[in-house]
């Protein structure tokens, strides 16, 4: 008897569930959308370049081409020191110079003699490579390549030997040093250079020189699971500036076909578009000093907490990821200096995120479609979200709070693997009884940060007024910034 009770009360639970679920309709796709490799990338949020090839032996930000294997001679190289900064710093991942404009190879390539295995490093038996790559395994950090297109060096540059060579050389990289996540190709090429000893001026045509579709084939052939980066795309694209911000308004879809790297006037594409064809994210990359490569003279350069804050912001708060070059010194070690003013930065952000006050309110959302709660929305898991009824592309999420709360900051981020779909927001704050406008925008995408004077409140009103379609947002965050001094 007791076994039927408990089958009966089981197979109602059962068929209750069954009902419930039957009403949760799964939501469907809105426009171009992440790949699910561009949305591991778009989780790392911040990342390390590292410029450290010939030009750091130099002095130059863009070395002729006619420099000698020789003048490259780390005195103290220990890649273990740039993992550890790194690590330390919060970052996710490197990605190393392995051959900028001058042509210099960072490996040991079988295609050139112009590689660190005819300079005096390691007695020419060196890979920084090598060492970066296995280095970046044993912390947990994801590694990555920029290969410059233009080379300065190569006697071929302008040819189609050349082109072969460049594939060959990648070849190298994608076969050699494990998982890469991202491949870098810049879109600064052609000009005056060595060139073999030619010492002349070559241009190529950008659109159909390097050949491309073969190139981004070679990537997904041996890592498929690597994002490429150019001005264009595919995957990833330049944000327009070398200064660190994405534009206030920044959509992650993109005409991508009517692009490509190295374009004059790409600038006026870097917004992306409302109605873009692909799903390609901005990456915005700047140096923490004013150069790129290491000069000794910027050793007090640095990049202020300060500035290096609004960048965080102005980046990974605009729907960017943030591309923080470290310049490697002559020693072949991050410099002290540029490593205090990281670990400023890593402490800002942790003593930020450490408590978010959203997790402590009340949440309430105007309407709400049935399986699809507002109390998701700060449930810390982000493939959980809240959405609207079908057709509501206007909605409003407002938190309250028994105590006041003393915040300066608000975070939100739309659930991006169904598509980035809010084009208008407005942000209110309750403070002294009074709603106070903050701020009016555009986009969100993966995440929009936003900071007012650190307030007392006890209310916060999240206002979307217009989204292609019902729209959905998997986190929320409200935040106490540390104090900051110019
Ligand atoms: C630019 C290059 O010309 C700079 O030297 C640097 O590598 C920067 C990241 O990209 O286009």
């Amino acid at each position: 008897m007791k076994n039927i009770i408990e089958l009966t009360v089981k197979t109602f639970l059962f068929l209750i569930l069954v009902s419930c679920s039957k009403k949760i309709e799964p939501l469907t796709e809105v426009g171009p959308v992440p790949n699910k490799h561009q949305l591991a990338w778009q989780e790392l949020e911040y990342y390390a370049f590292i410029h450290f090839n010939m030009n750091t032996f130099t002095n130059k930000e863009w070395g002729f081409g006619d420099e000698k294997p020789s003048q490259f001679n780390p005195t103290a190289l220990d890649v273990r020191q740039w993992t550890r900064i790194v690590k330390q710093a919060g970052m996710k991942g490197i990605i190393i110079t392995a051959k900028h404009h001058d042509g210099f190879a960072l490996w040991p390539s079988a295609f050139t003699k112009h590689s660190v295995k005819n300079s005096p490093w390691r007695e020419g038996k060196g890979d920084l490579i090598r060492e970066l790559s296995d280095a970046c395994k044993e912390l947990g950090l994801k590694f990555g390549v920029y290969l410059s297109p233009w080379d300065r060096n190569h006697p071929d540059y302008g040819t189609s030997s050349y082109v072969t060579y460049y594939q060959n050389q990648l070849r190298e990289l994608l076969t050699n040093y494990g998982s890469i996540f991202e491949v870098w190709f810049d879109g600064a090429n052609g000009g005056d250079g060595y060139y073999g000893g030619a010492n002349e001026e070559r241009r190529v045509d950008k659109t159909n020189y390097y050949n491309w579709p073969t190139t981004i084939d070679l990537v997904r052939e041996l890592q498929p699971q690597a994002v490429i980066f150019s001005d264009a795309g595919p995957d990833i694209r330049w944000v327009g500036n070398e200064m660190g911000y994405a534009y206030d308004t920044t959509w992650s879809p993109f005409f991508r076909d009517s692009v490509y790297a190295g374009m004059p006037g790409f600038d006026k594409y870097a917004k992306g578009h409302e109605n873009g064809t692909h799903w390609v994210a901005t990456e915005s990359d700047v140096s923490i000093r004013p150069g790129w490569y290491y000069h000794p003279e910027q050793d007090d350069k640095v990049k202020s907490l300060f500035d290096l804050v609004d960048i965080y912001f102005n980046s990974v708060g605009r729907n960017s990821s943030f591309l923080l070059n470290l310049p490697v010194d002559t020693r072949g070690l991050i410099h002290e200096n540029d490593e205090a003013q990281l670990m400023k930065l890593a402490e800002y952000l942790k003593t930020m995120y450490q408590k978010n006050f959203a997790t402590a309110a009340t949440i309430k959302a105007s309407k709400s479609r049935f399986g699809y709660s507002a109390s998701l929305i700060y449930d810390g898991i982000k493939d959980t979200y809240w959405t609207t009824p079908i057709g509501v592309t206007i909605a409003q999420i407002e938190l309250e709070w028994n105590t006041l709360q003393e915040v300066n900051t608000f975070m939100i981020q739309e659930y991006i693997p169904l598509g980035q779909r809010i084009k208008k927001y407005s942000l209110e704050i309750k403070t002294n009884g009074e709603w106070k406008h903050i701020e009016k925008g555009a986009t969100i995408g993966n995440k929009r940060l936003i900071r007012f004077e650190t307030t007392l409140i006890s209310a916060l009103r999240f206002s979307i007024e217009d989204s292609k379609a019902s729209p959905v947002i998997s986190n929320i965050g409200v935040y106490k910034a540390p104090k900051l001094i110019k």
